[in-house]
């Protein structure tokens, strides 16, 4: 008999369970853009999220250990290892983009990064940076410097965050290149486990917790599509939405179009059949 959940804690679109020792994360359906989560769902979003994460720690078990136990034969719930998790998120920025670009205009540096004067929106950066933000309870994480980081967390858990988190995202970018799609920036999240050692926890590498874009259309200098989120925020801006709560409900062709764009997404980077993955998930672990 399965074990019963208790719900724990709710992101804007994952629920979080406790199940004795474990974890259950489940991801819902739920849709958000420019922060907002949106009345209407993409049927089949979360079963695509977790797909995607399963694969990546599947695929990245010897870059960094991670949290991921099982996948639920569900699709969209992942039993994972209880873990103390850090106070900070770990961001990796290839690309300059969203908060990273602001920065850059504003002080020609991002999170004590001096880059290269001349950078375009969306450029591509040197070299990946480590970006560290502190947790918003509610809204926007904040771009935190690399000594604060070290005083939340020690400077030398961070120091090997920053490490695995640079070698994570080198590894997802170069096999997602292979499938056109660039990923722009990441954020991860870590935590300790009983014997003090650092694993990967949360989402890894899925649209909501990357930037996603297709490559055959990005190009530097403005900013490139979503991959996954585009037509909703085509949408949205046709209507002239102010992107205050509550948002609006999507037509029929916008939700079929994003969750076609979802499916794409996972077909291109796991090579898998999502239809596969729907009739039997663990067709994402190898
Ligand atoms: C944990 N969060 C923040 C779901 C995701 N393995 C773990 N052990 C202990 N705690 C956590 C994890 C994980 N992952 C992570 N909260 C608790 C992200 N949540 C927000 C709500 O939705």
């Amino acid at each position: 008999m399965p074990d019963t959940a208790v719900h724990v804690g709710s992101g804007k679109v994952r629920e979080l369970y406790a199940l004795d020792d474990r974890l259950l994360l489940v991801a819902s359906d739920r849709i958000s853009t420019f922060d907002v989560v949106l009345p209407t769902e993409i049927p089949d979003k979360g079963r695509v999220l977790t797909g995607l994460s399963a694969f990546w720690f599947d695929r990245t078990r010897e870059l960094c250990p991670n949290h991921l136990l099982a996948v639920r034969a569900d699709g969209r719930s992942l039993e994972c290892r209880r873990l103390e998790m850090l106070p900070i998120e770990c961001v990796v920025r290839g690309y300059l983009a969203g908060s990273a670009w602001k920065d850059y205009q504003r002080t020609g540096a991002v999170c004590g990064h001096a880059l290269p004067p001349g950078l375009v929106e969306s450029a591509p950066l040197p070299q990946p940076i480590f970006t560290p933000a502190t947790k918003a309870v509610e809204g926007h994480d904040e771009n935190i410097t690399r000594e604060r980081a070290a005083e939340l967390v020690g400077r030398e858990l961070l120091d090997e965050a920053e490490q695995r988190s640079l070698a994570l995202y080198r590894s997802a970018t170069e096999h997602a290149a292979a499938r056109g799609i660039v990923i722009a920036d990441t954020k991860l999240e870590f935590g300790l486990d009983e014997d003090g050692r650092l694993v990967l926890a949360d989402e890894a590498f899925t649209p909501d917790s990357s930037r996603f874009w297709p490559a055959a259309e990005y190009r530097a200098g403005g900013s490139p599509p979503s991959f996954d989120k585009q037509f909703v925020r085509d949408y949205c801006e046709r209507l002239g939405w102010d992107k205050s709560p509550p948002g609006p409900e999507l037509p029929d062709d916008v939700v079929a179009g994003t969750r076609a764009r979802y499916v794409e997404a996972f077909e291109r980077l796991t090579g898998i059949d999502f239809d596969a993955y729907v009739a039997d998930p663990r067709v994402v672990l190898a």
